[in-house]
């Protein structure tokens, strides 16, 4: 009745914002991200029939307002009617900062809490139960560059190419670790509701995949590039113009983002990407990194810079 399972959080190229069902969490649009392996995210979930509720500890602390989320997804993979959980999560990077903290945790939770309630699932039902707790979990099931699509009345989710085949490297500039202002859930309602430019947004949405897939199934780094950081910025836009205004960006944000074009400029092989955060992701080839990191470090108000390369999705720690 106890399992442990370890997941990464994967950073969005593509990025996913906006909800088409807010009741079931599906998604307005797919997306496509890499699934990062360096940084992690441990679930431990024992069932107790002698517990009356649910617990939860993160990174050893009592945590009673991430706990109905946390019981929602136990419901959701093992029914209301079954044992009470202890889950203990431990990430080895900030939480709930814009480093995806969500999409690992939540992946990581229904591969352990299926296990610990003896139930076989596919990956395919793995994702879909992680999906409904956090839209970008359902991606962390899978390692290397994964695609979410839209599919009929749910969605699906495949490795496009695995990490090994196109070995990218990631580094993220961490330029604050607050907890941020609005949750992401609460933004994209606010974006598809007021923002003049959310209906645009969704109409390009699957040319920009398209073109990301093509790019990554031919390991094309510069139009990689070029299509990500548009559909970046293309989604800050949308937030940006949403009433009221949603901004994760503070000043470093930007330096960085001008570090990075000085870097391109030099011809160094590197792209920047930003999610519900203020910290910068840069995506850049092997032989790069030192570079990056360097350039990044020295760039004012980043507090620190996490590497990371390309991993593989969620699964038990030890088979158990
Ligand atoms: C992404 N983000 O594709 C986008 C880009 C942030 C910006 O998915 O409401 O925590 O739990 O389904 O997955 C962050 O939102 O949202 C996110 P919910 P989630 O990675």
């Amino acid at each position: 009745m106890r399992a442990t399972a370890r997941a990464q959080p994967n950073i969005a190229l593509i990025k996913y914002w906006g909800k088409r069902d807010s009741d079931r969490n599906l998604p307005a649009v797919g997306s496509i991200s890499v699934t990062l392996d360096e940084l992690y995210t441990t679930m431990h979930v024992e069932l107790d029939g002698a517990l009356d509720l649910d617990e939860l500890r993160v990174n050893g602390r009592s945590s009673p307002s991430l706990l109905p989320r946390v019981t929602g997804c136990l419901d959701n993979v093992l029914g209301a009617d079954r044992m009470r959980g202890r889950v203990i999560s431990e990430s080895n990077f900030p939480i709930a900062a814009g480093l995806a903290s969500s999409a690992s945790s939540f992946a990581a939770l229904v591969v352990a809490a299926s296990a610990a309630g003896g139930r076989e699932r596919t990956t395919d039902e793995l994702a879909a139960l992680a999906g409904q707790a956090s839209g970008s979990a359902a991606r962390s099931l899978h390692g290397g560059f994964v695609e979410l699509r839209n599919d009929g009345d749910g969605i699906d989710v495949r490795t496009i190419l695995d990490g090994e085949a196109w070995p990218l490297r990631v580094i993220a500039a961490v330029t604050s670790t607050m907890p941020k202002p609005v949750g992401s859930g609460e933004a994209m309602e606010a974006s598809r509701k007021t923002s003049p430019f959310y209906s645009r947004w969704i109409e390009e949405q699957d040319m920009d995949l398209s073109t990301a897939r093509d790019a990554i199934t031919v390991r094309d780094f510069g139009k990689l590039a070029s299509i990500a950081e548009h559909n970046c910025l293309k989604m800050h836009s949308v937030m940006w113009a949403s009433r009221p205004p949603v901004v994760y960006w503070n000043a470093a944000t930007l330096a960085c983002l001008e570090r990075v074009r000085e870097l391109q400029a030099d011809g160094v092989s590197a792209f920047f990407t930003i999610d519900a955060g203020p910290q910068v992701k840069v995506v850049c080839v092997p032989g790069e990194e030192p570079q990056v990191v360097e350039a990044l470090s020295s760039t004012p108000g980043v507090e620190s810079v996490l590497v990371s390369g390309i991993g593989a999705g969620a699964a038990l720690v030890n088979g158990h």
